[in-house]
């Protein structure tokens, strides 16, 4: 279904990044090969919701891009009377992960919406998932998003949260943008290809770090708040309301 990234690795000017057709075509690919731990992340979305998607309640996969996290919960949730509705703002993404779900044989019922989440009606979910989302919200709408989503859940439901992070100390900042980049150098990106994605993505995906999250965390209203998946500057965080 997805073909080999090679966006990036002609010479040239670069463009502010965005979810064209182009990257949807290769998106799987893309992620697997830049984000280290992708794969473990998504498998463990699944083993999370497993514990706390609740009967009769909706599960939200937030910028679904090709389906990978709603696949992921689609297989775990046991419970009756359970849906998962997710939404993506870009209609190539949509257009495939339509393609995907079809092609899945799990009955869980999915329903998809090609949608800005910051404009999305959030209730009655038990477990909401924004997998690598947030990042690419403008800064200003992320607490309100976040009291959105809360106010949403249901008592005991779930915020699975995985971002690209920032750190405060500007020596350590560097050295895992470094690894970082060898990561995707050992994937098979050429150093063309890693700059002009790096130029291309500046100021569209804005890290953040885990002080700032889990201080808009608990001031949206959760309870509890962990860090479960952490590699370089990729990290996977879960709060519970
Ligand atoms: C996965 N979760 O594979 N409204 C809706 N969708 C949005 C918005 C918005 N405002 N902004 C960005 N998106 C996926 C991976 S990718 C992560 C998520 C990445 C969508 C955007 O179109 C894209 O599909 C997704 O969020 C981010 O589990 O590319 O690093």
């Amino acid at each position: 279904m997805s073909g080999k990234d090679t966006i990036y690795s002609n010479e040239g000017p670069v463009a502010p990044f965005v979810f064209d057709d182009k990257v949807a075509g290769v998106f799987t690919d893309m992620i697997n090969r830049s984000v280290p731990g992708y794969a473990t992340i998504v498998a463990m979305i699944g083993a999370l919701a497993e514990r706390y998607a609740q009967a009769d309640s909706v599960c939200y996969d937030l910028g679904c891009s090709l389906g990978a996290a709603t696949l992921s919960l689609r297989h775990h949730i046991k419970v009756p009377g359970c849906s998962i509705i997710a939404i993506d703002n870009s209609a190539a993404m949509i257009e495939r992960c339509e393609k995907v779900i079809a092609a899945d044989s799990s009955v869980v019922p999915v329903h998809l919406r090609c949608a800005d989440i910051l404009d999305v009606d959030i209730h009655n979910a038990s477990v909401v998932v924004l997998n690598f989302t947030l990042q690419f919200i403008p800064l200003a709408q992320r607490d309100v998003l976040l009291q959105r989503i809360a106010a949403g859940l249901r008592p005991g439901g779930m915020l699975i949260l995985a971002e690209k992070i920032h750190f405060e100390d500007a020596a350590l900042n560097a050295l895992f943008i470094d690894l970082h980049h060898r990561f995707k150098e050992q994937n098979g990106y050429s150093q063309t290809e890693i700059s002009r994605k790096r130029a291309a993505i500046d100021n569209v995906l804005v890290p953040e770090t885990l002080r700032a999250h889990e201080q808009r965390i608990r001031t949206a209203g959760f309870s509890s708040f962990a860090v479960w998946f952490q590699c370089l500057n990729f990290a996977a965080m879960v709060a519970v309301k």
